[in-house]
């Protein structure tokens, strides 16, 4: 039997471009779901999960394997929503399902100025949202029926993703019972 299988709950990913909502949207699940929401960004930071600043992008350099390492137990359990705008670097084998967010680039900018990035920060996301790299990397790293891209433009749409993956848990728990 695999892994997933014998986890009592599944594990969910949402991955993307920074700004188009995976910790809303991570939060939301959590709260209506009882799931665990673990922020990786905030997770390296209190842990001190990184090797240092990276000066080019603006941002700390993520030490990949103490990622994993401590995440392994909890994921091992299950019951786990992450958040994280990369995807590439976690087992496969953790995850049940994997969302990536998707957000115009407009509005995905005016997100990002609003969160005082530079310049140079917003056009380089803006311009990774453009390029469909998360997009990309999640179906390079997850199997096809695991991978949902959904829209997050508006707060329509955020309640839609929430009510979904709500309901896409509740299948998958009693399919494990
Ligand atoms: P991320 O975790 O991807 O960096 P976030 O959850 O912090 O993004 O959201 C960035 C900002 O955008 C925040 O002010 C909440 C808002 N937001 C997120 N999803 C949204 C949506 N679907 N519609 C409108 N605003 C949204």
């Amino acid at each position: 039997m695999g892994e997933a299988k014998r986890r009592l709950l599944p594990n969910i990913l949402i991955t993307g471009t920074p700004g188009t909502g995976k910790t809303t949207t991570a939060e939301l699940i959590a709260e209506q779901t009882g799931l665990r929401h673990i922020n990786v960004g905030e997770l390296v930071k209190s842990q001190q999960l990184h090797c240092g600043w990276d000066e080019e992008h603006d941002c700390l350099i993520l030490d990949e394997d103490k990622v994993c390492g401590a995440l392994e137990d909890l994921m091992a359990e299950g019951g786990v929503v992450v958040d994280h705008h990369g995807c590439d670097f976690f087992p496969e084998r953790w995850f049940d399902l994997v969302i990536v967010l998707q957000t115009d680039n407009t509005l995905l900018y005016e997100r990002l100025e609003r969160r005082g990035y530079s310049q140079k920060k917003v056009s380089g996301n803006v311009e990774c949202e453009i390029m469909h790299v998360i997009v990309e990397e999640a179906r390079e790293s997850y199997r096809e029926e695991v991978v949902q891209v959904l829209p997050s433009n508006t707060v329509e749409e955020l309640e839609e993703n929430v009510e979904k993956t709500v309901a896409w848990l509740k299948q998958a728990t009693a399919l494990r019972c």
